[in-house]
């Protein structure tokens, strides 16, 4: 790509996004949104390329599907790719993006937890019912992913589906992804209205840190190509690790730094600010 086509795409990616009206209010009602033509195919194209070789290469889950766990099936797990390419590095610090979480959230400043790409492959299975912050060591629910799909996601390819509200009752809090949070959560949630409908091209959502989602298996015969980024309130503050996947999370995404102050390592930059 020629240095003025690419100066096009980063000024994309810097620039703001107008959100509709009422979307603040939906997200804070809702506990997600879903906005259309928030990015570009040719944006879409262009890192998604080098996303997906990223992911390839450094993807270390190659045993057969049929030996693998529910949440080993549900897709191939690649976290913080900013670190291992530049352009990467341009994509998920994309303020457009991160200025839409703060907005959302409606704080001053997010700050990146991590980014992942959450890629599932053709034959992968559901991924379960679960809520994110159940991961984290953090004092407050002000915590949003994008969930940015890398081409057009019909319904057979497993769209993220959420469970409208669910991030205002606490239930499910203690639960890791696994067929048990699909199945106690498939029941509990039958009290919430769920939204699962397919994704067009440019099309991304935001979800809270305590919502719950599920996607659907991927019979499309495709891989269902995903980037995503976890942002937080700039404020956030580390808590003590209630669980394993706490400590895990507190030791490869805050660098440890000390329990009770702000989760400001040099793995958690400002992406947006005020
Ligand atoms: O992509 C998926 O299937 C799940 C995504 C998810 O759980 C998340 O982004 O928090």
């Amino acid at each position: 790509m020629d240095a003025l086509a690419e100066e096009i795409l980063l000024k994309e990616l810097s620039e703001p996004f107008e959100l509709p009206e009422g979307a603040v209010d939906f997200f804070e009602t809702y506990g997600f949104i879903k906005l259309k033509n928030v990015l570009s195919p040719a944006v879409l194209e262009h890192y998604g390329e080098i996303i997906t070789d990223l992911v390839f290469k450094l993807n270390k889950l190659t045993k057969p599907m049929e030996e693998r766990t529910t949440y080993e099936r549900a897709f191939l797990q690649v976290m913080n790719l900013w670190r291992e390419d530049e352009s990467v590095r341009e994509f998920v610090f994309a303020k457009r993006l991160a200025k839409i979480a703060a907005d959302l959230l409606k704080v001053q400043a997010v700050r990146l937890y991590h980014d992942q790409a959450l890629y599932k492959e053709s034959s992968g299975g559901i991924t379960p019912w679960h809520a994110d912050q159940f991961y984290w060591p953090l004092s407050s629910p002000k915590t949003a992913t994008v969930w940015i799909p890398l081409q057009k996601t019909d319904m057979e390819m497993g769209p993220l589906a959420f469970a409208a509200k669910s991030h205002n009752v606490e239930i499910g809090r203690d639960l890791e992804i696994s067929d048990e949070s699909e199945a106690i959560m498939a029941e509990q949630l039958k009290q919430f209205s769920v939204n699962e409908a397919p994704f067009d091209l440019g099309e991304v959502s935001f979800h809270s840190g305590w919502l719950f989602h599920r996607a659907g298996e991927n019979i499309s015969g495709q891989p269902r190509k995903v980037m995503t980024m976890i942002y937080m309130d700039e404020t956030q503050r580390i808590t003590e690790p209630k669980n394993a996947f706490q400590i895990a999370d507190w030791e490869t995404w805050l660098a440890s730094k000390p329990v009770g102050g702000k989760a400001d390592s040099e793995l958690n930059p400002i992406l947006f600010s005020y």
